[in-house]
């Protein structure tokens, strides 16, 4: 799974037809690249990132999901948590929901269920402003397990089979570094909830306080922890870095092969 970057469009028309552009010409790369499935977002979700109302979320991923869908015929994510955005961008064709708060905001298992795609259900202990403030858990793979299992018993009593569902432990969502990389070496344990795995971790912020690198610097580091997410059981690795990320799951494949 492709990242999208969709920055904010500025207010004039001409603008919005550049950044289409350039949001068509950077799927395209990673579509060649490799990638099955390109992720778009409007709402940032960085500590301090201003919230987006849903008419902002609306005006800048909508354009993309159906440029995506007519110019490309991509397999669009939409990274929303907003039941209108759902709505919305089931309609011009794309074919999965990623959402990071697992359909928790009111009316999202309603338009999730409505939209008849798979949903991409998400742990992220407290809201993206505030969440890497204390991150606390008891037992982290404990909970975000458990977490897990409720999110999709819910979908399921929505009307969302469990067949329509992937699970994502949410690195860097309200964990600390520990919490993270318990996550990731405990991982098999979250393929036990018997749906496809999707995890996160390209550029993220773990891998600059492990390595000192600031952020365009942190590709070795990516790919490394996605090699890893694979070995222990991940299905879609969401990256920045789709040649490079192809390239190293091609020699785990290719050394797949060769086990009994
Ligand atoms: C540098 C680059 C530093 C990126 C931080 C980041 C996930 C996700 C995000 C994830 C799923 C991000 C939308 C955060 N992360 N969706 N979305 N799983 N399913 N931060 O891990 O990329 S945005």
């Amino acid at each position: 799974m492709g990242v999208l970057n969709v920055t904010p469009d500025s207010f004039s028309d001409g603008g919005r037809f550049i950044q289409r552009d350039a949001a068509l010409r950077q799927a395209q790369r990673m579509l060649d690249d490799g990638a099955a499935i390109i992720d778009v977002g409007g709402e940032s979700t960085r500590p301090g990132a201003a919230p987006v109302s849903c008419q902002q979320e609306c005006d800048r991923v909508l354009p993309v999901v159906e440029a995506l869908v007519r110019e490309l015929g991509a397999l669009v994510s939409v990274d929303t948590s907003t039941a209108e955005v759902m709505r919305e961008a089931a309609g011009l064709g794309a074919g999965l929901i990623n959402d990071v708060r697992a359909l928790r905001r009111p009316g999202a298992l309603e338009a999730a269920a409505a939209t008849g795609l798979p949903v991409c259900l998400m742990h992220m202990q407290g809201e993206p402003g505030t969440m890497q403030e204390a991150p606390r858990y008891a037992d982290v793979v404990d909970e975000v397990v458990d977490f897990l299992a409720a999110r999709m018993a819910a979908a399921e009593a929505a009307g969302i089979p469990a067949d329509r569902l992937l699970l994502d432990p949410g690195f860097g969502f309200g964990k600390t570094d520990a919490h993270n990389l318990r996550l990731l070496a405990k991982l098999p344990r979250f393929g036990d909830l018997g749906r496809p795995l999707l995890v996160g971790l390209s550029r993220k912020s773990m891998i600059g306080r492990i390595t000192g690198r600031p952020v365009e610097e942190r590709l070795a580091g990516s790919i490394s922890l996605a090699l890893m997410a694979a070995e222990r059981g991940a299905h879609i690795l969401r990256v920045h870095d789709v040649r490079e990320t192809v390239d190293a799951l091609a020699l785990l494949q290719a050394t797949r092969e060769h086990e009994d």
